[in-house]
């Protein structure tokens, strides 16, 4: 039986990872830190009891920060493959707290490749290093003749987060060569689901759709609408994730839908899911989202009626403006193929978010009525 170590295994891409490793027969450990509240949400429905826990599923207490308990825990696991996926992953709050993201996401990563290297694992730890698309920088004189970002760009970093992950791209690919280790970057552009946090831009937009349609919320507040990403699932972005690691050689790639889309379009697609069409008026602050029409009687608002505006508290320092990846490397050498495409995407975000925002509101209303 294969052992995978999972450092955050407690976010989006660890929670539909472990369950893809457990699916495939992997023993399963992850990495989750200490909070004075419960940080295992997306992982409760693997890890219910610890007295009556999944038999091939371990949770260790530990830190990117502390190369002691990295360490420790490797030495104990002893896995076939670790996934560093641990990060602090927001590139707005990167600029408010960058020494931490550089330690997290920079420094993180070379303890993990060390610890390796010092246990003498070089030859049986795969290590699969979670790069991202923010290394590009969105700068348009970067992308290539088709007007992709491919693996051969060069690289330029907008934000700390960015410049962190830059030098956690270079420390893997260092250690590939210079010990010969099989450590391999991937270079992820976003990816979402249902279980993204609620603070990123796609995950933001389809909770205070479901707000605004079932009257809990009067207006949705953003920043950049004229952003552009290239949005894909995370499922299908774990899977790729598992294929980087099995193959015979280490090298990295890019895992991308090769589609780039605006932040406002997001918008319109995730309303029209409700069946509300949005008509924005406006330009750079003054835009604003209206209610053009409503075709779905369990959804009415008023015609007319604003739901959308532009708060710069959102915008940031330095901006990436456009990402869009090219998968074709990934896509002939590791077989990869989606399932999901964007529609299919914010389909799945805004059915389980009615749910939510529908169990929250009853819950609301069952509290309220109780006289304590
Ligand atoms: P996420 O939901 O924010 O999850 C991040 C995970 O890292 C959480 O489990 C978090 O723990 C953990 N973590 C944070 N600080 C840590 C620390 N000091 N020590 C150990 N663990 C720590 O992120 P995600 O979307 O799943 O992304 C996974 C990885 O892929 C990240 O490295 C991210 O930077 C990278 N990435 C993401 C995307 C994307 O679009 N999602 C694209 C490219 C690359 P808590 O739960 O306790 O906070
Ligand atoms: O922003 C714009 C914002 O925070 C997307 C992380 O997973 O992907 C993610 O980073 C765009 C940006 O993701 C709001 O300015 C407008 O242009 O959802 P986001 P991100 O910054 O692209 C990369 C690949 C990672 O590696 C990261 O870990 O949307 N935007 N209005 C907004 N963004 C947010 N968060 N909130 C807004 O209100």
């Amino acid at each position: 039986m294969k052992i995978a170590l999972i450092t955050g295994i407690t976010g989006q891409d660890g929670s539909y990872l472990a369950e893809l490793l457990l699916e495939k027969g992997y023993m399963v450990h992850g990495v989750k830190r200490r909070a004075s509240s419960f940080n295992t949400q997306r992982i409760d429905h693997i890890y219910q009891d610890q007295h009556q826990a999944h038999v091939n599923f371990t949770l260790h207490y530990g830190d990117l920060t502390d190369s002691t308990n990295i360490i420790r825990i490797i030495q104990e696991v002893q896995p076939d493959e670790i996934y560093n996926l641990g990060a602090m992953s927001h590139v707005k709050v990167s600029f408010d707290s960058p020494e931490y993201v550089a330690n997290v996401d920079g420094i993180g990563t070379l303890r993990i490749l060390e610890a390796v290297r010092i246990l003498g694992l070089e030859k049986k730890t795969r290590i699969y290093q979670a790069s991202t698309s923010e290394l590009y920088g969105g700068l348009a004189e970067n992308k290539n003749e088709k007007g992709f970002y491919d693996e051969h760009s060069p690289f330029y970093p907008r934000s700390p987060y960015g410049a962190a992950k830059i030098y956690g791209f270079w420390i893997t690919k260092n250690y590939r060569e210079a010990y010969n280790m099989f450590a391999c970057n991937g270079i992820l552009f976003n990816h979402e689901s249902p279980r993204r946090g609620e603070t990123f831009v796609t995950r933001k937009i389809t909770m205070a759709t479901a707000a605004i349609a079932l009257g809990e919320q009067d207006c949705l507040y953003l920043g950049n609408l004229e952003a552009q990403r290239d949005w894909g699932h995370a499922k299908d972005y774990v899977e790729a994730m598992w294929r980087i690691l099995q193959q015979e050689v280490p090298e990295d790639y890019i895992i991308a839908m090769g589609e780039t889309t605006y932040v406002r379009d997001f918008v319109k697609m995730s309303f029209s899911e409700v069946g509300i069409d949005i008509e924005f008026r406006g330009e750079g602050v003054d835009e604003k989202g209206y209610v053009a029409s409503c075709s779905n009687p369990d959804y009415q608002l008023e015609l007319g009626k604003q739901i959308i505006a532009v708060d710069p508290q959102y915008f940031r320092p330095t901006e990436v403006d456009l990402l869009i990846g090219d998968p074709t490397k990934s896509k002939t050498q590791l077989g990869w193929v989606p399932k999901y495409d964007l529609a299919g995407l914010v389909k799945e975000m805004m059915a389980s978010d009615i749910l939510y925002v529908k169990k929250e509101k009853m819950l609301k209303e069952v509290r309220s009525s109780i006289n304590y």
